[in-house]
């Protein structure tokens, strides 16, 4: 449906700044019309065009952009709770995947889920994310490894953006892991992702951009480069999980190819760093993997920031090794367990979350020209929003210039 075109002038907003540190955010008006913010200024200034318009008085609440939930595999079968217990129990994380559980597990779910089970399990997980304040969203896809099932995935994540106002970016990861049919020939089914799932599906207008997983239990650094190299051919931007488990190098490759981001991070070393900066690439933060993996190799925070690369903060939202659908808690955790500052996280989930979607121009902070996409908090300091673990706090979600939550 067409949100109605006509103006909404909404007052007095304390939108809190990129970078903020303390003190009082000034009051500001801003005026929609359509998807799009067409004014923003200082409180009381709005043109005369827009004195006529409908109007909502926020009455001085804090209001950031709307959140960007810049990595996701929200589209999956079923639930891996068994394997966390397991996990638990003292069995780790690489030896169930290499016996067949972990990815394998999820894809065999997916495969024999209906899309409109896929469909409807995916929009509970993006529900609850959009009651926090998310308004745009990545979702890959990964689980299903055979062109049918990556197919469905995707189509479900096109389809969670016809049901609800969001924006939504759809990466394929075919090469997120081996395929039992393909297992000892990992070369062939690169050859399979890049001449035959991803022609097709980007043919089928499912793709906006492709990652691989770049690690010992997924895909070496020359099968990673094919797969970049097929991307970039179709014109699609490209992305990493890199550096998650070990220090293989996927980083400064993705950085050869301009990627958009590089995401976990957690063993990236100087050199990465560097190369990152360079290419302008974005470090994906995701402190849920880092958490419920029991992880205890920090991503080199000191060296992004010294470097100058910008950090963004998202859920990871998948059954293996981040089941969270709050990005609130992930806010939390990237301060508590990764020591970024609340600024940091803020960005994190705005504008920088915004370049790793590769969406600047249209999401992230709030502009002219920009989609009307912010949130309205029952806040009174900017560092709540990384402070509380679950108590609801978003007061009003608008995305696409409509009130939605
Ligand atoms: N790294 C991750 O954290 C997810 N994928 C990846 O490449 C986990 C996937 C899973 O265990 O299901
Ligand atoms: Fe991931």
């Amino acid at each position: 449906m067409l949100a109605s075109p006509a103006p909404i002038l909404w007052q007095n907003l304390r939108i809190i700044p990129s970078g903020w540190q303390a003190g009082p955010v000034p009051l500001s008006d801003l005026v929609s019309e359509g998807r799009r913010i067409v004014w923003l200024g200082e409180a009381g200034q709005a043109p005369d065009q827009y004195q006529a318009a409908s109007r909502h008085d926020l009455e001085g609440a804090l209001v950031t952009p709307g959140l960007i939930d810049c990595h996701t595999h929200l589209v999956h079968g079923g639930q891996r709770a068994d394997e966390f217990a397991l996990r638990l129990a003292g069995a780790n994380y690489e030896d169930i995947a290499r016996q067949g559980g972990g990815i394998l597990s999820s894809v065999r779910a997916t495969r024999a889920a209906s899309e409109d089970v896929l469909f409807e399990q995916a929009l509970r997980r993006l529900d609850a994310l959009r009651a926090e304040g998310v308004t745009a969203i990545e979702i890959k896809s990964g689980y299903g490894l055979d062109l049918a099932t990556e197919r469905k995935m995707l189509q479900v994540a096109r389809r969670l953006a016809q049901a609800r106002p969001v924006t939504v970016r759809t990466t394929f990861l075919g090469a997120h892991a081996l395929p039992p049919e393909y297992a000892g020939r990992a070369d062939d089914y690169i050859t399979q992702v890049c001449d035959v799932m991803l022609p097709a599906l980007q043919e089928e207008g499912l793709i906006d951009a492709v990652d691989v997983f770049c690690e010992g239990i997924g895909f070496s650094l020359t099968q990673s480069e094919r797969v970049l190299q097929a991307a970039t051919r179709h014109g699609l931007p490209v992305k990493m999980h890199a550096e998650q488990l070990s220090l293989l190098g996927g980083t400064a490759l993705a950085a050869r190819y301009g990627a958009l981001s590089a995401d976990h991070l957690e063993w990236l070393d100087e050199d990465g760093v560097l190369a990152m900066r360079q290419a302008g690439m974005v470090a994906v933060l995701l402190p849920g993997a880092y958490y419920f993996l029991r992880d205890t190799h920090l991503p080199p925070i000191d060296l992004l920031r010294r470097h100058g690369v910008s950090m963004a903060v998202a859920t990871d939202c998948n059954p293996g090794t981040s089941p969270a659908t709050s990005l609130l808690l992930m806010m939390n955790m990237a301060c508590t367990l990764f020591k970024l500052t609340v600024a940091e996280v803020l960005d994190g989930v705005t504008r920088h979350a915004a370049d790793a979607l590769g969406a600047p121009e249209v999401t992230g902070r709030l502009a002219v020209g920009h989609l009307a996409d912010f949130v309205v908090w029952d806040i009174d300091s900017p560092a709540e929003l990384a402070y509380w673990m679950g108590l609801p706090r978003c007061r009003l979600v608008v995305c696409h210039g409509q009130v939605v939550a």
